[in-house]
This record gives structure tokens, sequence and C-alpha cells, in this order.
């Protein structure tokens, strides 16, 4: 599991337009910018090559460029987002893409599928049926995968409160361990791997990110982190409280491989 590269976007001037379920209140826009500077700082501190793209006006959710696509070494997909709002992010994604990999496959038709529902474990991927991807979309993804040997597995979340994708619930760490939010303890599909179960009132932090040697954990969740450096994680504490505020998380910012 070494990355290399990743793709990041600053946030918009529209970003307290964005979508938003969590009451945390208005985003500060100064505060958001200087905390996705700290995200791409610590992406280079882990070792990666990141490609920032400039804002995007039209789409105050675009920040969140973990929804537009799904890329692996050798391929990268352009997702179709679930929100309405969301749908045109993709495209503005292909000509990066486009830069970076011969081969682009999209998900397409009816088929909506969020890059938030998607989360590698090993050789296998594990992709939620949400309120954002729906049935055709997953479908669409798994059969893409299967062309590169990679199993699927489907896991419905829908109308678990508070977890906005798959990966909002549960993420790979490496080293055969999954963080989960206890709420997901219960899904057999993860019965096989070691676990670390945040505490219920810490399930944003389930939504910490492993990229080389480091796992960049949520400023604000003590619990959660003695949990993991316990386990033996080097962690990076990162402040994203601006983007808790517009449901999103660690993950939801770069798009990595
Ligand atoms: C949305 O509702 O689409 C954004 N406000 C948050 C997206 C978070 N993305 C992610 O978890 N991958």
């Amino acid at each position: 599991m070494k990355f290399t590269h990743a793709i990041t976007r600053k946030p918009s001037g529209s970003y307290l337009g964005a979508i938003t379920t969590a009451e945390l209140g208005q985003p500060d826009l100064e505060v958001t910018r200087q905390q996705h500077q700290q995200y791409c700082a610590v992406l280079k501190q882990a070792g990666l090559q990141v490609h920032i793209l400039p804002a995007l006006e039209a789409y105050p959710d675009s920040v969140f460029v973990e929804d537009t696509a799904i890329v692996e070494s050798d391929f990268a997909v352009l997702s179709q987002p679930g929100a309405i709002s969301r749908r045109g992010e993709a495209a503005e994604m292909l000509p990066v893409l486009e830069q970076n990999f011969e081969r682009i496959y999209q998900i397409e038709g009816h088929g909506s599928l969020d890059g938030g529902d998607i989360c590698k474990v090993q050789d296998r991927y594990y992709i939620g049926i949400s309120a954002r991807t729906n049935l055709e979309g997953a479908q669409q993804l798994a059969a893409i995968f299967n062309l590169f040997g990679y199993r699927s597995e489907l896991i419905d979340i829908r109308g678990m409160q508070g977890v906005l994708h798959l990966k909002s619930g549960v993420n790979y760490l490496g080293d055969d361990c999954l963080l989960l939010d206890p709420r997901m303890v219960e899904k057999y599909h993860f019965k096989g791997y070691r676990q670390l179960v945040v505490p219920l009132e810490e399930a944003y932090a389930a939504n910490s990110l492993r990229i080389n040697d480091f796992l960049l954990v949520p400023k604000g969740f003590p619990k959660t982190l003695e949990l993991v450096q316990q386990a033996g994680f080097h962690t990076l504490l990162l402040d994203v409280s601006e983007y808790r505020k517009m449901d999103g998380g660690l993950s939801c910012l770069s798009l990595r491989w």
C-alpha cells in the first residue's frame, strides 16, 4: 500500500453553500483555506506528489474530490455523484485524470456513485449502497473492478444516521486492520479483519486516513487517538473542523494512488 500521488482541489468561495446535515454552524472560509493548506502539506510530508486543482465556484462541494472518481494504480473511474448539485464535478476531474491515467472508465446511465462509498481492503473493494450510491452504480463499478481481477462486495449502509458514505464509518488502516464506527462492527463483511472500534461519540474519527508510514487522524478525538497509537500507528493530527461542518472528513479531501 505505497501511495505516491494525490489530487486535491482548493475550497471555493461558494463553500458556505455546500450540502450538510451536520448542524455545526457555518464554516469560516479563511480557516477552511488554512486547513486545506495544512492538509496538502501533510500529504506531501507523507511522501505524496500533490496536484492541487483550482477552486470551482460553480460547485460548493468540489473540495471533496474523493467523491468524483476512483483511482487505482493503472486505471481510473469517473463517478456520477448522487447529489444532483455535484453531478458536474466528475467531468471537471477528467482533464487531470487524463494526464495521469491511460485507461479511464465512467459510471453512466442511471448509475449513481460517490467515491466516498468505496473502501479498498487489500485486494478487495467494498462498495457502500447509500443515499448517494445506488445498486446500478455499484454494479457498474464492480464490473470494472472485475476486469482487473479485483473482487467487490456491496454493503447496504442506508439508514445509518450520520454515515453519509461507507468511508464515514470504516477505513482500512493497512496491516490487516480496520478502523470502525461501532455500528459497522455487525457487518459480516468485516469479521475477518483486525478491528479497532472508535467510541460512538467519536464516530467521526472512523474517517482517519492511512498514507504510507502515517495515519492521519482528525484533531479533537482523544480516545480514537489513544486507540490507534496503542495499536502502533504513527499518527499525524489534522484539524478539519471546517470540513466536518459540511459532512466531510480526511479521506474526502483527496484522491490517492
Ligand atoms: C456532500 O454532502 O456531498 C458533501 N458536503 C460532503 C462529502 C463528503 N465526502 C466524502 O465523505 N467522501
